[in-house]
């Protein structure tokens, strides 16, 4: 005959381990809940990213390397494995220059492999024509149009992909002149396969200079102008920046940002990463951190060696990776 406290135990266990079940099925719907397959075609509604039912929608993930050196990391296990952290959206950094689309223009198999392994896992993903040490987009705008045309055709199916049509103009160039210009020839090429996809458009000084996007903006809607930081070097006058842009209607995208200074390296800067993700968060505004690789420099997510399939444990994952994954 078993006693009244020995069926109270059975109970107490009986009791924790449903609430075990329903709670991790309730994180994992959690995860789920934050994807494509919930949010479905993003738009640009005011200063705001809005899901398709029309609520403020932040995406938060992380960005590759370059796909030359490290896509590799781009791989379903890594993004099942930051699906699981929780985040939802991925950008695949394809370098136009050292030794990127430009020169090997056969890259682009390894980031529409990339792309269909973030869309297999529910994330949004962003392809980022990766300009850098070619400063100025009008350098390679033919070849801009031409893959951004057979991008945007082999992906029009889907609600998931955002077009960055260029990263960081930097050094001699122009919003008027020549941003603004390149913008508008290759947004409509975009466009006449994926109607409704949101465009990202770089900003002078290395996408910092969104205040003068905001005085002259694009006509085209869904547009947003992006911003990069890095916690070491860019603070309080970068911020005011976004502000003033927003003040005048622009919306704003931080599609690259580290816990690192600008080259980087250095750091992590924890403490003033923490204030620009507040900053980030009052505004309903997220984030992509750079970046999703295993180099041995400070904006690595990964300790070198880290496997390339995901399943990181703490010790594989540097504290960057660390910081920005409990962020997600
Ligand atoms: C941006 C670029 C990105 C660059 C990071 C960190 O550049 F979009 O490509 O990544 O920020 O500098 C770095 C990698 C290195 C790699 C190097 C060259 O982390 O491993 O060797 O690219 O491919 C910025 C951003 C801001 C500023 C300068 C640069 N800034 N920059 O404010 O001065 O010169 O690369």
């Amino acid at each position: 005959m078993k006693n009244r406290a020995w069926w109270y135990q059975r109970m107490g266990i009986f009791v924790l381990a449903m609430v075990m079940i329903v709670g991790s099925a309730f994180l994992g719907s959690v995860q789920a809940l934050d994807g494509v397959s919930v949010h479905g075609q993003l738009r640009v509604d005011g200063i705001n990213l809005v899901d398709h039912t029309g609520m403020p929608t932040t995406l938060h993930g992380m960005s590759t390397h370059g796909m030359q050196w490290f896509g590799k990391f781009a791989s379903a296990g890594s993004f099942r494995t930051l699906r699981d952290k929780g985040a939802n959206v991925i950008r695949i950094a394809m370098y136009t220059d050292e030794g990127g689309y430009i020169s090997n223009p056969s890259i682009k198999n390894t980031v529409y492999q990339a792309m269909d392994a973030a869309i297999a896992n529910d994330l949004y993903v962003i392809v980022d024509w990766h300009i850098l040490h070619d400063g100025n987009p009008r350098t390679h705008e033919t070849e801009a149009a031409s893959f951004f045309d057979e991008t945007a055709a082999r992906y029009s199916h889907t609600p998931a992909v955002l077009y960055e049509i260029c990263n960081e103009p930097n050094g001699n160039v122009s919003w008027n002149e020549d941003i603004k210009p390149y913008a508008e020839h290759i947004i409509p090429i975009i466009r006449a396969h994926a109607p409704e996809a949101v465009v990202l458009v770089g900003t002078p000084t290395w996408s910092q200079d969104v205040n003068v996007a905001a005085d002259s903006p694009l006509a085209e809607k869904n547009v947003m102008y992006t911003c990069h930081f890095y916690a070491g070097t860019h603070g309080a006058d970068l911020r005011n920046k976004i502000d003033a842009a927003r003040q005048k209607g622009a919306a704003v995208f931080v599609s690259e940002w580290g816990t690192s200074a600008a080259d980087g390296n250095g750091g992590p800067y924890i403490e003033n990463s923490r204030q620009w993700l507040d900053f980030m968060k009052q505004r309903q505004m997220r984030w992509v951190n750079w970046s999703l690789c295993d180099k041995n420099e400070s904006s690595a997510a990964l300790q070198p060696g880290a496997s390339t399939d995901g399943g990181w444990t703490d010790a594989n994952i540097s504290a960057s990776g660390r910081f920005v994954f409990s962020q997600f």
